[in-house]
């Protein structure tokens, strides 16, 4: 009896054994797409093809346009990228195609009014994310079925920055974010689980780094963080009107990949420290 169970035990380790080893074998059910290069990272688009489409009755905001991957081979995450203060969705658009080349459905939005302030800004982000879960279960969408509603993420510029920080904070469910030359008038988002990197412009006097970004970064003290400041970079700096969008971009989607398809095959392109001139401060912590 007591050597049975002897040989009962054993044969459950091995079982055991043979099974973790299948685990880690088995791959990422949400990994999408080839693995990266420094070089494919920087390309203006992603090895995926894709299409778009207007959002025909936006609920909750103005616009909406969807970037979208045609044949991602799964369900892939979302993401919502908002503008700022008086700006439109062909300021930040550059990171719809960006995006979803690489596996991401892509929401850019207008707002009701070009003046709304951060809170609305990140209400109208979160109902354009449940819009795109929404045409995910409406069959004569294109989007039909393309959606993983649990996977989400928020990016913002400006107003639209200081609305994705709100976002995280309100619905900690989000998987990730990126908020560049965020603008808020609170500076403490301590409560924040969501992974979030931070894009600010070293030269700007619209959201001064010191009294913005700085604080916010800083005050992040769970979630996996990073903070790249572009040298001698304008409120603009992460728009489409400068040299930097292969560097941005680079960094965008892997964070995004890395934390919203949980694909560490992007971890070291999310995480380190790109170490060129152009980038005039860098911090990061818990990132891996
Ligand atoms: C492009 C944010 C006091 O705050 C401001 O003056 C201000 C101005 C602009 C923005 C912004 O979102 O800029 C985006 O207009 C704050």
């Amino acid at each position: 009896m007591f050597g049975t169970s002897r040989l009962m035990k054993a044969a459950l380790a091995a079982t055991a054994l043979v099974a973790a080893t299948a685990a880690s074998a088995q791959s990422n059910p949400y990994q999408r797409g080839p693995a990266p290069t420094a070089s494919s990272l920087e390309a203006s688009r992603g090895p995926l093809a894709i299409s778009q489409f207007t959002v025909s009755r936006p609920s909750g905001y103005r616009a909406g346009t969807v970037y979208y991957p045609t044949n991602a081979g799964g369900t892939v995450g979302a993401i919502a990228v908002v503008p700022g203060y008086t700006a439109y969705q062909s300021d930040i658009n550059w990171w719809g195609p960006r995006l979803a080349s690489w596996g991401f459905v892509v929401i850019t939005i207008d707002t009701n009014s070009t003046l709304d302030q951060p809170s609305s800004r990140s209400r109208q982000q979160l109902a354009a994310l449940d819009q795109v879960a929404a045409l995910s279960r409406t069959s004569s969408s294109p989007i039909y079925n393309k959606v993983d509603t649990s996977r989400m993420g928020v990016m913002g510029w400006s107003m639209g920055g200081g609305g994705s920080l709100i976002s995280t904070e309100n619905r900690p469910s989000l998987k990730a974010s990126i908020p560049f030359a965020p603008w808020n008038s609170t500076s403490s988002f301590s409560s924040v689980v969501t992974p979030t990197f931070i894009i600010a412009c070293q030269s700007d006097i619209i959201a001064p780094v010191a009294s913005h970004a700085d604080d916010f970064y800083d005050s992040l003290s769970r979630p996996p963080k990073m903070f790249l400041e572009i040298r001698g970079g304008s409120h603009y700096c992460a728009n489409s009107s400068n040299n930097d969008k292969g560097l941005l971009g680079s960094k965008g989607v892997a964070w995004m990949k890395r934390y919203i398809d949980n694909d560490t095959r992007f971890t070291s392109y999310a995480c380190s420290n790109p170490n060129t001139l152009a980038v005039s401060d860098f911090r990061t912590a818990r990132c891996s």
